[in-house]
């Protein structure tokens, strides 16, 4: 962050005239998604690009393109079947034959629009990293030391991470306030519960919640040590309580984690279902908060020394760095 603000103190102008670049870019993306409430559908006039990746399998396809002629990324992803509109499914749908053979057959059902839905998430406008970022590419682990954090990665993402503009949004109530599940609101050790966007919150099969730090000068894993271990305790305490009161899921039913690296470094933590295969729960990324508060007991600068090791997709900057630096 250093860095940025020496450059505004370089050369002012250059810096504001981005930042009304930026504030046009979000005015433009406003009103093409009809926040204005002029009522259109926010994604008509959108131009595909490219398609950045896509899953029969996860039903999801991910898009490069042009809203108000900002750069956008739109998600779009089949909802799951929900056990509670089966029987509107089954009675109120059409169904038309495609084959039949002996005791098999298939079918195309055209199911009421209500229970046929997409998610739609929609980015703009969007960065170059977001673009990567949604776009199918090799990984590769890599092995950070306490040093290469130092001289590597904590430089990096201090020039080159996503904004958490939308963080402090959510801390100071001026977006998603309505979703709030549970808030503890003490400075030091408080902090916000609610749906991550991932969740449609239409079934409990792919719970995704996440609880965001109060405390802004936490980075990620790498930044934690001994003292935050009541932070970390009451998070895990109450936001355990708090879905299991709202959403009857034990502890036993859920996966409590941190990513390392994570895309936004204010610090957060995944609550997922157990048994939901969520993106990023893979051991070369998630760590279990319930290890994490160990780990810090045993030893107060664990994450400050230890050699952490995590991927990174081909295109990815700091990879570069790594490279450079001939760790890879
Ligand atoms: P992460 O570990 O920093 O990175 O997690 P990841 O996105 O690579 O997993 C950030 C989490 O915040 C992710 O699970 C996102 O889906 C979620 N998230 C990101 N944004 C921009 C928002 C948002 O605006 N609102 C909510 N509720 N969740 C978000």
């Amino acid at each position: 962050m250093a860095d940025v603000s020496a450059k505004r103190q370089r050369d002012p102008e250059a810096t504001n005239e981005s930042s009304n670049q930026t504030k046009k870019a979000k005015t433009d993306c406003e009103t093409a998604r009809g926040d204005n409430g002029n009522g259109t559908n926010a994604l008509s006039g959108f131009q595909t690009t490219i398609v950045l990746s896509d899953s029969a399998r996860e039903k999801t396809i991910f898009v490069h393109g042009k809203l108000a002629d900002q750069n956008a990324v739109v998600i779009l992803e089949k909802t799951p079947i929900r056990e509670d509109a089966l029987a509107e499914i089954f009675t109120a749908s059409t169904l038309k034959l495609e084959m039949r053979n002996d005791i098999y057959s298939t079918y195309r059902l055209q199911a009421p629009p209500h229970l046929n839905e997409i998610k739609a998430t929609v980015v703009c406008p969007a960065t170059e990293k977001h673009v990567n970022k949604y776009q199918r590419r090799e990984s590769f682990l890599v092995e950070e030391t306490a040093e290469d954090y130092q001289s590597i990665t904590l430089p990096y993402i201090q020039k080159q991470s996503f904004s958490v503009q939308w963080v402090y949004n959510i801390l100071d109530k001026k977006a998603e306030s309505e979703r709030i599940m549970f808030e503890d609101p003490d400075p030091k050790l408080g902090f916000v519960l609610l749906p991550d966007f991932k969740w449609d919150q239409k079934q409990l099969d792919d719970l995704y919640l996440i609880a965001i730090t109060h405390q802004k000068n936490i980075k990620s894993l790498r930044d934690l040590t001994s003292e935050h271990i009541p932070l970390l305790q009451n998070i895990f305490q109450k936001a355990r309580e708090a879905i299991l009161k709202r959403y009857s899921l034990p502890a036993s039913k859920l996966r409590v984690y941190l990513h390392y690296q994570p895309s936004y470094y204010h610090l957060h933590v995944h609550f997922t279902k157990l048994g939901y295969d969520a993106p990023g729960c893979g051991v070369e990324r998630a760590h279990l908060l319930a290890d994490v508060i160990q780990n810090l007991q045993a030893d107060p600068n664990y994450y400050k020394t230890r050699t952490l090791y995590f991927p990174l997709r081909a295109d990815d900057g700091l990879l570069s760095q790594f490279k450079e630096a001939g760790r890879l």
